[in-house]
């Protein structure tokens, strides 16, 4: 792992540029005196002028007027905890960011955090991964600067069991942002694909500790395909993928999106706890491919086939042949017929 950088969303003393950063925000690209941002931080002006200056330093434009103040014009598309967490108003997810220039895989350093007793919600993003990994020992390409690969630290108090329920409300809060963020209308893929036009855009691979009946961590990993160019596709991918700049025709901002999704994740895992998985169940069938249509699901050595009539408690696909009772697959990967 290289050097982390690490805030937070709630709780605890915001950093002074943190706090520099929404102000300008709150003022929407309008200027600001020295003197009002030095009361407003409780610092000389001396000092707002080196924190610009930091801030510049770090990739953002603001703009200096003599005499009048300071006018914030835009933002680098770098993924800093210092970005993402300005203005994020999240309960738990979010409430703190570490990012990384490199791991080898978020999940793996979201485990090592949470074996550290990293609070629930925190959140490991990485610019890149030298082993990013998905299902079964697969490999995830996360080529760097162009896309997120982020992973998210769950402690649920309840059974264990009922932990893949936790797949859906990840895939919907994906889902949820890409529609917000880039207009564009994802279809989910049991059980962790997202894809645009048939293609695969976005993986999630959510994996836990527990013991019979106490979960100790369960981790969201989300690998998202943002601005990756059609040319940095490995040609021998199992299934045809894009990213949201193929599908859109223009780069999407890696901050904007970020930050949407870990607040649609926040609102829907409160929803999850609160009310239980009734909503998310119905959002993730009225976006899943795979709803009424029959498929075929291979798994190790085996394979089954069947008309897809609803996913039950346990994240289990529910497959329907002929008039017996839908069979129950827990695992596997899905080929629509
Ligand atoms: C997944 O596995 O789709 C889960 C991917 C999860 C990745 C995230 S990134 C952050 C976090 N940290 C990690 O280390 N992982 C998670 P699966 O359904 O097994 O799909 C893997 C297959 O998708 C591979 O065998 C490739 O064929 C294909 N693939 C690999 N990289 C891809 C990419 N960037 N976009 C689309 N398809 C890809």
């Amino acid at each position: 792992m290289k050097e982390a950088d690490t805030c937070g969303a709630s709780g605890g003393k915001q950093p002074l540029e943190q706090r520099m950063l929404e102000l300008f925000r709150d003022k929407k690209g309008s200027v600001i005196s020295g003197e009002e941002l030095g009361a407003a931080l409780n610092v000389s002006r001396t000092a707002v002028w080196k924190h610009v200056k930091n801030l510049m330093a770090q990739g953002y434009q603001i703009e200096s007027l003599p005499s009048r103040g300071y006018r914030f014009l835009s933002a680098p598309d770098v993924l800093t905890s210092l970005e993402l967490t300005s203005g994020l108003r999240t309960k738990r997810i979010g409430c703190l960011i570490t990012c990384v220039p490199e791991t080898e895989s978020t999940n793996l350093l979201a485990f090592r955090l949470a074996e550290s007793s990293a609070r629930e919600g925190t959140v490991v993003i990485a610019e890149t991964q030298t082993g990013g990994k998905g299902r079964l020992g697969r490999h995830w390409e996360s080529p760097p600067g162009v896309n997120l690969y982020c992973s998210i630290i769950l402690r649920p108090a309840m059974q264990p069991f009922r932990a893949p329920q936790l797949t859906f409300v990840s895939a919907v809060a994906v889902a949820r942002a890409i529609e917000q963020v880039a207009q564009l209308q994802p279809k989910i893929k049991w059980p962790n694909d997202i894809l645009l036009n048939g293609r695969k855009v976005a993986g999630l691979l959510n994996e836990m500790s527990a013991e019979t009946d106490t979960i100790h961590c369960v981790i969201l990993g989300i690998g998202v395909n943002i601005n990756m160019g059609s040319e940095q596709f490995p040609q021998d991918l199992r299934h045809p993928a894009t990213s949201l700049l193929i599908e859109k025709g223009v780069s999407v901002s890696r901050v904007d999106f970020t930050r949407t999704l870990l607040t649609a994740l926040d609102m829907l895992y409160d929803d999850y706890l609160c009310n239980g998985f009734g909503a998310i169940r119905q959002e993730w069938l009225s976006r899943s491919t795979v709803q009424g249509r029959r498929v075929r699901v291979s798994f190790g050595k085996g394979e089954t086939e069947g008309v897809v009539v609803g996913v039950d408690d346990d994240g289990a696909l529910l497959l329907k042949r002929g008039n017996s009772a839908p069979e129950r697959v827990l695992a596997g990967d899905v080929t629509i017929m």
